[in-house]
């Protein structure tokens, strides 16, 4: 079952709000970053800027609280009495860019207040006997790239009674502040102790995805957690458990397979046998904010994070579709390779008449066309019957129809050659052009047997193909679905032979080139396997031994002296041998 972690931790985060209040926590996330540490509640008063006067022309980096600004046509300096509007010793006054010409003076923050901002509070007046200006506030929250208005205020205050002005933009991201006198006259505008509060910051290190989750390939070796905001390593283990059996460590602090890119963690080279079921836990102090030091909440269950694996290769299998989801539609995947119409999952009941959802549903119709595609719906791993003394494959399906047309052509097809990639794969067809479904909106279930059609002496991948042509006319095209799946291998001799897994699988990945040969591998357990490569004539050219460890891995041959053409590769172990042809050219 894949729980809704996402949504639920979002919750979480959001009931986890709080106001950052203590000055000592504030310094503690301060010191992380690597600029000047900036107090908070931030005040800018002009009491102790640096440097201490500025004319209204300059447009020098002026430095208050460890804050940078800077303050075209804004004047710093000894106030005039009776005329600046200032609380304590001093103010800025903002005319015009050449004090009496120009354009409007402002101030702007050049840096960011790294906590946000709850509240922004600041005093403004109009200078002297002048009046009728206002004061447009703007904030930026990605480095002054743009800005936005948060508030335009008409000056009411006076020198003898500045006018205070409270905002609360409640913004918790780093944030930096613009003000601006509005009016293009020269009159003249007193500020003073602008001051910012910080936002509430988050708790904690939300888990935003994580993967491998519902049915992956034993050949899955990674690992990842993905994180809402860039991390470090902290300490503590990251743990793999196989249900019911035994677990993997991982030491974040010691282990060479655990990495951060920004956000996410990745754990490498990580061994998954077949037909197991997974779950993983990792400690709350294992993984925190690279800035923000924040921790994660942690997983301690074995419920959160789940996974099972499938088999080294099918052999008898049965999909009933269950676990769909869009990457992976149970043991098979879907590749587009033309039209923009693709396979999906589907729940839409037009009948409930063998009606089991979810199931499988591809449309090269809609309400307004009808679209050229082709697309193949394919088994994520191979079918492979190559160890069974087969008698029969029997292929069972069920399948549905909506809407009419005849612009629809579906088949089923197998592929020695797939290798991620369905165009340039090699398909041959079982079955090129089925047979025409007589009802729409209800499931028929199909019976073929394909023990003639299909390859019984390797592994192939099997496919389902849906075409559909382009046509202004929205009637051609028409929807297909499928569900319940199922292949059906009967041994010679024997009654319907039961779901087993091989213990050893392996295909030469490629054609080999430059005297390198890369061989697939998968075994259910450790152990020493014998490679020997031999000619079309039964030359023996190569040999040597191979650890094999558990789950699938790529065993690279260099350095072999091959000629153009085709050989043989033998893997003899203590659970049976393999033989597959390769190229090399
Ligand atoms: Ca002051
Ligand atoms: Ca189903
Ligand atoms: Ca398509």
């Amino acid at each position: 079952m894949r729980i809704n972690f996402k949504n639920q931790h979002i919750l979480n985060f959001m009931r986890n709000f709080i106001k950052v209040l203590s000055a000592a926590v504030i310094g503690t996330l301060c010191a992380t970053t690597a600029d000047a540490q900036i107090v908070y509640p931030y005040v800018m008063d002009f009491e102790n800027t640096n440097p201490a006067t500025k004319a209204y022309a300059s447009t020098d980096t002026i430095v208050g609280n460890n804050l940078k600004w800077v303050m075209p046509g804004t004047y710093l300096g000894t106030p005039v009495s009776g005329s600046d509007f200032y609380n304590d010793a001093k103010s800025a006054r903002v005319r015009l860019t050449n004090n009496s010409t120009g354009t409007q003076g402002y101030l702007e923050m050049v840096e960011d207040l790294p906590l946000g901002a709850d509240t922004l509070s600041f005093y403004v007046a109009m200078y002297g006997s002048e009046t009728g200006d206002s004061v447009l506030v703007q904030y930026s929250t990605n480095q002054g790239a743009t800005w936005t208005n948060l508030s335009q205020i008409a000056i009411t205050g006076t020198h003898s009674a500045g006018q205070k002005v409270t905002l609360i933009p409640n913004i918790s991201s780093p944030i930096r502040f613009k003000f601006s006198k509005v009016k293009s006259t020269n009159v003249r505008i007193n500020l003073d102790d602008i001051r910012v509060t910080p936002a509430a910051q988050a708790t904690n290190l939300v888990l935003t995805n994580f993967s491998p989750t519902g049915m992956v390939h034993p050949s899955t070796d990674v690992i990842t957690m993905t994180f809402n905001e860039d991390v470090a390593l902290g300490t503590g283990n990251i743990t793999l458990f196989e249900a019911g059996a035994g677990s993997v460590q991982y030491d974040v602090t010691t282990s060479q397979d655990v990495s951060v890119v920004n956000n996410v963690v990745t754990i490498s080279n990580v061994a998954l046998q077949p037909n197991k079921s997974y779950y993983v836990r990792y400690d709350s102090a294992a993984i925190v904010g690279d800035v923000s030091g924040l921790k994660a909440p942690g997983i301690y269950d074995n419920t959160t994070w789940t996974f099972s694996t499938t088999a080294l290769a099918l052999q008898n299998f049965e999909e009933n579709f269950d676990n769909c989801n869009a990457s992976a539609m149970g043991i098979f995947v879907a590749e587009s390779l033309a039209g923009t119409q693709t396979w999906f999952c589907d729940t839409y009941n037009d009948t409930t008449s063998n009606f089991n959802p979810p199931y499988v549903t591809i449309n090269g119709g809609t309400g307004s066309a009808s679209f050229e595609n082709e697309d193949y719906l394919i088994t994520s791993i191979p079918v492979d019957l190559s160890g069974m003394d087969v008698e029969k494959v029997n292929l069972y399906y069920a399948e549905k129809r909506r809407f009419g047309g005849n612009g629809v052509t579906r088949g089923i097809y197998y592929s020695a050659d797939y290798a991620g990639n369905a165009a340039t794969a090699t398909w041959t067809a079982i079955e090129s052009n089925l047979e025409a479904i007589a009802t729409t909106g209800t499931f028929i279930r199909r019976t073929k047997d394909i023990t003639s059609k299909i390859d019984v002496t390797k592994p192939v991948y099997l496919a389902f193909k849906y075409e559909s042509i382009e046509d202004a006319d929205t009637s051609v095209n028409w929807s297909w679905s499928l569900d319940d799946i199922e292949m059906e291998v009967i041994e010679k001799g024997t009654a319907i032979n039961p779901l087993k897994a091989n213990s050893i699988y392996m295909d030469v990945l490629g054609i080999a080139r430059g005297g390198e040969v890369n061989v697939r591998v998968a075994s259910v357990e450790d152990m020493t396997a014998q490679l020997t490569i031999y000619d079309i004539s039964g030359r023996k050219v190569y040999t040597q031994p191979a650890a094999l460890k558990t789950g699938t891995q790529i065993v690279t041959i260099h350095n072999v002296n091959l000629n153009a053409g085709m050989y043989v590769i033998k893997l003899d172990s203590s659970k049976g041998s393999k033989v597959v042809k390769f190229i090399a050219e």
